[in-house]
């Protein structure tokens, strides 16, 4: 039998938990035949609602599930004890009306305490993926005080983002969403990402000449997946969550296997000064991965609209940086 591979989750008793951690135990991410041993962490009050978690883990009798260890959030190290990955989902989600940029400061002290944890007690060859919000400033946080693992390591999801805007390309044009590739979210999760649709193709061709369509892009398009999420908190009355779990798997199987010739997949990551953006900020690029780290796809030009927006995007990074530089080790 293969060695278990060991995912800890946080929050993993919270609704994008419930919504990913069946997936994860189902042979869905890392195939039928590879056991998966899942470490779930909650904070105190929430650890009889994982208890349920883990009783409905088992009355689904998944043959890949090796094993489920229960970890509360003031024993991190244990929760994050030879994993290789983890999952950061853990933290207060935003509700109605609220702004991400408020919940920096509530979420921010969470990713110090991660950070130091995943280095002290992570397996080797482990890989990050945050998703609570705001999700490229508190991994900013986690990786700044995990100095000894590489930066190559850490990601921040902005794979929903992406997904939301491969569907409004494909509902456009009438086509399948498997006909969208090279789908980029440049910079933060959040109202001043920008989904790049000059790079996209539709059945291979540019979008923008398949729809043909300027001011569809800049006035629906981009206004659309920048605020989907708050779209779904009105409509819902709470965050996306099976979407988010769903963007959670995929940035895990994205980066965990070759990308297509031709294609990336959207993910922030350290930068390393690409596009004019400051060394070390975690912001969303175009992704080429091996299986086990990732390039960023280079040689994109883009016009003076794409630089506007992402400067708007850059700058709101490096806003959310000096607003918790105490944070940074
Ligand atoms: P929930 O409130 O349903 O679940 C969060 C869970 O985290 C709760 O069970 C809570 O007990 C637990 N928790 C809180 N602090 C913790 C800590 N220090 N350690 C471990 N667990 C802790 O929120 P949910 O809807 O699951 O959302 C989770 C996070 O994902 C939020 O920050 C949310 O904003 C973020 N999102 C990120 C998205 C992205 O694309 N990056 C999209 C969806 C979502 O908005």
């Amino acid at each position: 039998m293969k060695k278990p591979i060991r995912v800890a989750v946080t929050g993993a008793a919270g609704n994008i938990g419930y919504a990913l951690v069946f997936r994860l135990a189902s042979g869905e991410v890392f195939g039928p035949d590879q056991p998966v041993h899942l470490n779930l962490i909650e904070i105190p009050p929430a650890l009889p609602a994982l208890d349920g978690v883990e009783m409905e883990l088992d009355d689904c009798a998944f043959s890949t599930l090796a094993g489920v260890t229960k970890v509360d959030s003031d024993h991190l190290e244990d929760g994050f004890a030879d994993c290789n990955w983890v999952l950061c989902v853990g933290s207060i989600p935003r509700g109605k009306g609220m702004e991400r940029g408020d919940l920096i400061r509530v979420n921010g002290p969470i990713f110090t305490n991660t950070g130091k944890a995943i280095q002290a007690a992570s397996a080797d060859d482990v890989r990050i993926v945050v998703v609570g919000n705001p999700c490229n400033t508190n991994c900013l946080i986690a990786m700044n005080n995990a100095p000894d693992i590489p930066r190559d390591r850490w990601y921040a999801m902005t794979m929903l983002d992406q997904n939301r805007a491969k569907t409004q390309l494909a509902q456009k044009s009438g086509q399948g969403v498997s006909a969208v590739k090279r789908m980029a979210i440049w910079g933060n999760h959040s109202a001043t990402q920008f989904p790049d649709f000059s790079t996209a193709t539709i059945n291979g061709k540019p979008a923008p000449e398949v729809i043909g369509d300027d001011a569809w892009f800049k006035d629906e398009f981009i206004p659309v997946v920048q605020k989907r999420g708050a779209a779904v908190i009105q409509a819902r009355g709470a965050s996306s969550a099976a979407s988010a779990a769903n963007a959670a798997l995929d940035t895990v199987k994205a980066a965990n296997s070759k990308t297509a010739d031709g294609d990336f997949f959207s993910a922030a990551v350290c930068s390393d000064g690409s596009y004019g953006v400051d060394e070390g900020l975690i912001f969303g690029y175009p992704l080429i991965s091996d299986g086990t780290t990732w390039k960023i796809e280079q040689g994109i030009e883009h016009d003076e609209f794409a630089q506007q927006k992402i400067e708007a995007t850059l700058n709101e990074l490096r806003e959310e940086r000096d607003t918790v530089k105490d944070l940074l080790a």
